[in-house]
C-alpha cells in the first residue's frame, strides 16, 4: 500500500472508497488532482516524456497534442458495456445485462493489481455549470494521466469540485483502469441504483472519460427518472433571428451524425443575419422551469468531436475552436508536426497514420481513423453562447430527432402533439458509424440517440418522457430531421451543413407559429414555399419531403417489431400513436 497523501478532503465517503480502490487495485502512488495548471504542466511533461502524448507544431497548433490509442480500443464498445440492476427487466432489451452478483464476480477481479506500477488519480469533477442547482458532482479515479488531461477540458475538474462535494456521500463514483487493455478483460459496468461506475481496459474517451457517456448519460438519465428530470444525447443551440430574438433548440441525433456541426452551424451567405449561438454539442440536462418550460443546461465542459469531415466548409467554427489547446486522438501527423484528417483538405505528400505508419495519398487505408477526435474547451468556440455557463441554463422552444436514413425520412417533418413527438422520438432509426466498434452503415432502432446511453429499461424511459410531457404546460414543439436523405441516383439530396440553418428557420417559424405547414400521415411538413431556398440549385424539395406511403408502411411494421421487443413496457400511448400513423397511411 502507498503512503496516503494528505487528502485534500474530509470526506468520509470519499476517503473510505479511495482506501478501498487503493488497497484493491494497488498503485504506486495516490494523486488528488487540484485542477491546477502546475498539475496540468506536471502531467503533460509526464506524457511527453513517456511517448503517451507528442506535441504538436508550436505555431500552427500550440499548447495541443496527439495522442495514438491502443489499435484495438478506438470506439466505445457497446457490447462490453452493462447496466447492472437486479433485475433483467430493470435493464431492458436494448442494454447489455449484468447482475450486481455477476459484475463483482467476473469484473472486479480485473481491478486487482491493475494499478501496480501505475499512478492512481483522483479526479473531482462537477457536470453542469458550477452554480447552478442543475449540476452534479463526480469523482473519478483512473490510472490513465490522458484520462485526466482530457477530463480537465471536458468537466469543471478538479477543487472547485471538491469543495462543491464538501461533506456529501450524494456524488456519482467511477472507477477507471486501463487494466491492460485486452477486449478480453474489457467491460464497462453501471450500477445506477449505487450511483457507480467501473470501466477496466479501455482508454477510449466515451468508455473512460467517465463524466461523459457514463455518467451523464447513463447514470443520469436514471437519476433523472427518479428525480423529475431529463438527460439526454442532445446538443443545444440557439438560433438568432435579425431582429435579435433567440430560439433554443435541443436536438438528439446518433453518434457522430452530425450534432458538432450543427452546434457550431456558420449561416451561409444567402442567409446574412441570422445565427446560432453553441450552448453544447452531445448532451442536455434538462428540468422544468417554474414557468412550466423545458429549460437545458450543458453539463460539459468542452467537446469530444469527430475529426474526419471537420473542415473549413464543413464546420469552420470547429476548425477555429481547435487551432489551440487541443488534444487530437488518433488523427495523422504531418511532417511538420501539424495534424491532418480526412475531409480536412487535399492531403500532403507524406503523413504518419493514425497507427504511427508511413502514409501516402496512394495509400488505401484512411491516415487518420474514422472514429479519430479532438477534445477541447468549449469555451474557445467563436460562437460560445453566453449562457453556456447560466446556472438556470435555456429555454427549449424545439427538439429535434434525427437520424441517418439514405430513404424514409424526409428532411423535416413536425409531430402532431408531445406524445405524438415522444412516438417519433422512441422509433428514430439510423445508419451505424464509427463511434462504436462493430459493422457501419446497417440502419438500426437508436430510441432518442439514446439507444447505447440509457441506465434502464427504455420502454420507461419512454413512459419518463410522457410523464414530463404532463408536467410541462408549455412542451417544446417536436421535429424530426434528416440531412442524409439520397436520390435515386444515390447522391445526398440536401446540402446539409450550414444550409440546414434553413430547416432551423421553419422550426422556429412553426414554434412562433408563422411558418405554414401541411399535413401528411406521419406529421407536418413544409408548405410549398416554406423553406427559404434562395441561392440553393438543383435542390428537388419534393423529393426531400415526400412521404412514400408504401416506404412507410414497411417502417411501420419494423417499428412494431422493436416495440414488441419490450415485452409490454412500452407505454400504451406509443402504440396508440403507432396505430394511428399506421391508419392514416391506410
Ligand atoms: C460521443 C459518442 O463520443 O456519441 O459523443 O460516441
Ligand atoms: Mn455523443
Amino acid at each position: 500500500m502507498p503512503q496516503e497523501p494528505s487528502a485534500p478532503t474530509q470526506n468520509p465517503t470519499l476517503l473510505a472508497w479511495v482506501r478501498e480502490v487503493a488497497a484493491h487495485t494497488q498503485p504506486d502512488r495516490i494523486v488528488w488532482c487540484d485542477g491546477s495548471q502546475e498539475e496540468a504542466d506536471r502531467v503533460t511533461a509526464e506524457m511527453l516524456a513517456d511517448g503517451t502524448l507528442i506535441a504538436l507544431n508550436a505555431e500552427k497548433n500550440p499548447n495541443s497534442y496527439l495522442h495514438r490509442s491502443h489499435k484495438s480500443d478506438v470506439a466505445r464498445t457497446e457490447h462490453l458495456t452493462f447496466i447492472c440492476t437486479e433485475t433483467a427487466l430493470a435493464c431492458g432489451p436494448t442494454n447489455n445485462w449484468k447482475s450486481p452478483a455477476d459484475a463483482r464476480k467476473d469484473v472486479w477481479p480485473w481491478f486487482e493489481g491493475a494499478m501496480r506500477g501505475r499512478t492512481m488519480y483522483v479526479v473531482p469533477y462537477i457536470m453542469g455549470p458550477t452554480t447552478s442547482p442543475y449540476s452534479r458532482p463526480g469523482v473519478e479515479i483512473t490510472d490513465s494521466a490522458y484520462v485526466v488531461a482530457n477530463m480537465r477540458i471536458m468537466t469543471r475538474m478538479g477543487k472547485v469540485a471538491l469543495e462543491r462535494i464538501g461533506d456529501s456521500a450524494d456524488f456519482v463514483r467511477g472507477l477507471h483502469s486501463l487494466g491492460d487493455l485486452s477486449p478480453d478483460r474489457r467491460a464497462i459496468c453501471h450500477f445506477p441504483q449505487d450511483r457507480l461506475i467501473w470501466s477496466v481496459g479501455s482508454g477510449y474517451g466515451g468508455n473512460a472519460l467517465l463524466g461523459k457517456k457514463c455518467h451523464a448519460l447513463r447514470i443520469a438519465s436514471a437519476q433523472g427518472r427518479d428525480e423529475g428530470w431529463m438527460a439526454e444525447h442532445m446538443l443545444i443551440l440557439g438560433l438568432e433571428s435579425p431582429e435579435g430574438d433567440i430560439t433554443y433548440m435541443g436536438a438528439a441525433f446518433p453518434s457522430a451524425c452530425g450534432k458538432t456541426n450543427l452546434a457550431m452551424m456558420v449561416a451561409p451567405l444567402t442567409q446574412q443575419g441570422w445565427r446560432v449561438w453553441t450552448v453544447g454539442d452531445d448532451i442536455a440536462w434538462m428540468h422544468i422551469g417554474e414557468d412550466g418550460q423545458l429549460w437545458a443546461v450543458n453539463p460539459e465542459a468542452g467537446f469530444f468531436g469527430v475529426a474526419p469531415g471537420t473542415s473549413l466548409r464543413t464546420n469552420p467554427n470547429a476548425i477555429r475552436t481547435i487551432e489551440k489547446n487541443a488534444i487530437f486522438t488518433n488523427v495523422a501527423l504531418a511532417d511538420d508536426n501539424s495534424v491532418w484528417w480526412e475531409g480536412l483538405g487535399d492531403p500532403p505528400a507524406h503523413l504518419v497514420d493514425w497507427k504511427g505508419d508511413d502514409w501516402t495519398p496512394a495509400s488505401t487505408a484512411p491516415a487518420a481513423h474514422p472514429n479519430s477526435r479532438f477534445t477541447v474547451a468549449a469555451a474557445q468556440c467563436p460562437q460560445a453562447s453566453p449562457r453556456m455557463e447560466d446556472p438556470r441554463g435555456v429555454p427549449i422552444s424545439a427538439i429535434l430527432f434525427g437520424g441517418r436514413r439514405a430513404r424514409v425520412a424526409p428532411l423535416v417533418f413536425e409531430a402532431r402533439s408531445w406524445q405524438h413527438g415522444v412516438y417519433v422520438g422512441a422509433t428514430v432509426a439510423s445508419e451505424t458509424t464509427a463511434a462504436a466498434t462493430g459493422a457501419v452503415g446497417v440502419v438500426r432502432r437508436d430510441p432518442m440517440a439514446m439507444r447505447p446511453f440509457c441506465g434502464y429499461n427504455m420502454g420507461d424511459y419512454f413512459s419518463h418522457w410522457l410523464k414530463m410531457g404532463t408536467k410541462l404546460t408549455k412542451p417544446p414543439k417536436v421535429f424530426h430531421v434528416n440531412w442524409f436523405r439520397k436520390g435515386a441516383d444515390g447522391k445526398f439530396l440536401w446540402p446539409g451543413y450550414g444550409d440546414n440553418l434553413r430547416v432551423l428557420r421553419w422550426v422556429r417559424g412553426r414554434v412562433r407559429g408563422e411558418a405554414k405547414a401541411r399535413e401528411t400521415a406521419i406529421g407536418f411538413v413544409p408548405e410549398h414555399g416554406e423553406l427559404d431556398l434562395t441561392g440553393l440549385e438543383g435542390v428537388d424539395v419534393d423529393d426531400l419531403l415526400a412521404v412514400d406511403n408504401a416506404e412507410w408502411r414497411s417502417e411501420i411494421a419494423g417499428q412494431r417489431e422493436f416495440f414488441a421487443e419490450f415485452g409490454g413496457t412500452v407505454p400504451a400511448e406509443l402504440s396508440l400513436e403507432l396505430e394511428g400513423v399506421a391508419a392514416r397511411l391506410g
